[in-house]
């Protein structure tokens, strides 16, 4: 089969994949996804190919309100069977070229990004110690002095783990063991590995296994000491803050007389974990001095409350008094004026 072949085949293949994992039905997705290894498709283009785009659409289907919760957490449980199923059957290389650590920041909860990594990595041949999510810094830091890797895989799904990151990757420069980055925390071109002091960074997993294999580590210059917008700890303020400044927002918007005040307790919850959310992104674009990741967020909240029936106006109110409260911290209400704008064009633009 040609590779084209092989390429147009896999995205239909994705398409029946997500079909099966829609549905909860492990069997018939280990099933469809061995039969094609036994085939002969590539293992690492069934991880790469099949499984990864599934996952994705996974979550737009969520975002979009077209999938609950529970049929995203069954679909993602099935892929990960998947996966350790097509990990089984593959027999990676006996294990050559080296040892690397892959492991989440800690509070990051998307693993099977960096399981997939993990995967293609001891397929090429490396022995891999995969962590999984949320690692606490100095238990990773523990665990790289206990087994001696040649590497740290450092994995970052959401931008509000980069503060974290960047402890870890701090540590592990000191311990002189080199770290890639990825994961879409650290930006769509690895801004954020750069300026946080990774040794390198890549887009995929086979694109991270050319850079380990290629000895293109590290491939960043030595980052600079603390850049001045982490030394203003706007950041730090805004998290010593964060509890009682959301307890206030809420109380506000229910005092208020906006539409929460006739939600019931579940809508509440749901409210304060969106807050919760802003404060957090608001706070990793404060860190990196990134107004694209808060604004992002923001365009991204509004498109997902609107598919749950809640008008972006309601966003609008909300940034409106965390601005009005964090007048004191001249870069976070700066962005907050531009998160509200951001929100505004969402409400004037969406659909009604
Ligand atoms: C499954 C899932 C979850 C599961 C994760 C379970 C698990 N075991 O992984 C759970 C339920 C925990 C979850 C929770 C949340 N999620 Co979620 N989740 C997803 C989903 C649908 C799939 C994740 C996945 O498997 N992706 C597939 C892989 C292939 O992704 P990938 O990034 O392309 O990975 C490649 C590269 O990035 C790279 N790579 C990855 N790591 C590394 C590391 C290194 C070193 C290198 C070099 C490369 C590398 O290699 C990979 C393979 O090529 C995504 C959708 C998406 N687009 O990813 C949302 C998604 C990431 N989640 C999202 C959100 C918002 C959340 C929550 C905040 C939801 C909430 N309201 O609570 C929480 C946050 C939890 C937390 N603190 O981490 C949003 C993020 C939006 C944003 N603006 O940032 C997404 C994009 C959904 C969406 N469409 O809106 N989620």
């Amino acid at each position: 089969m040609s590779d084209l072949t092989v390429g147009r085949d896999l995205n239909l293949a994705s398409e029946l994949y997500l079909e099966r994992i829609g549905e909860a039905d492990e069997q018939g997705a280990v099933d469809m996804v061995l039969g094609l290894l036994d085939d002969g498709v590539p293992a690492g283009g069934l991880l790469l190919r099949l499984i990864a785009p599934a996952q994705r659409r996974v979550g737009e289907l969520w975002a979009a309100d077209e999938w609950s919760v529970a049929r995203e957490h069954a679909a993602t449980a099935v892929s990960e069977a998947v996966v350790s199923a097509v990990a089984r059957r593959a027999r990676p290389r006996r294990p050559a070229r080296g040892r690397v650590t892959v492991a989440c920041a800690e509070g990051e909860y998307h693993a099977l990004p960096a399981r997939l990594l993990s995967e293609v990595l001891r397929l090429r041949g490396w022995r891999v110690d995969f962590l999984g999510a949320s690692v606490p810094g100095p238990h990773l830091i523990t665990y790289v002095h206990q087994t001696g890797p040649d590497l740290v895989a450092l994995s970052c799904t959401l931008p509000t783990r980069l503060p974290r990151a960047h402890a870890v990757l701090t540590a592990c420069r000191s311990a002189g063991v080199p770290v890639l980055a990825g994961g879409a925390g650290f930006g769509s071109d690895g801004r954020f590995a750069r300026l946080l002091g990774a040794d390198g960074w890549a887009p995929t997993a086979d694109v991270a296994a050319e850079v380990i294999e290629a000895g293109r580590l590290p491939s960043f210059p030595t980052p600079p000491d603390s850049p001045a917008h982490i030394a203003d700890e706007e950041c730090a303020e805004l998290l010593r803050r964060r509890p009682e400044l959301l307890a206030g927002v809420l109380e506000a918007l229910v005092c208020g007389g906006s539409s929460i005040s006739a939600h019931d307790d579940r809508q509440r919850e749901n409210t304060a974990e969106n807050l919760g959310h802003i404060a957090d992104f608001l706070c990793a674009a404060l860190y990196v001095d990134d107004m694209a990741i808060f604004g992002d967020f923001i365009a991204w909240t509004c498109a997902v409350s609107r598919a749950r029936g809640a008008p972006p106006e309601s966003v609008v109110t909300g940034l409106r008094i965390l601005s009005d409260r964090l007048r004191d911290l001249p870069r976070a209400h700066h962005f907050l004026t531009e998160g509200i704008r951001v929100a505004q064009t969402a409400a004037a633009n969406g659909p009604r």
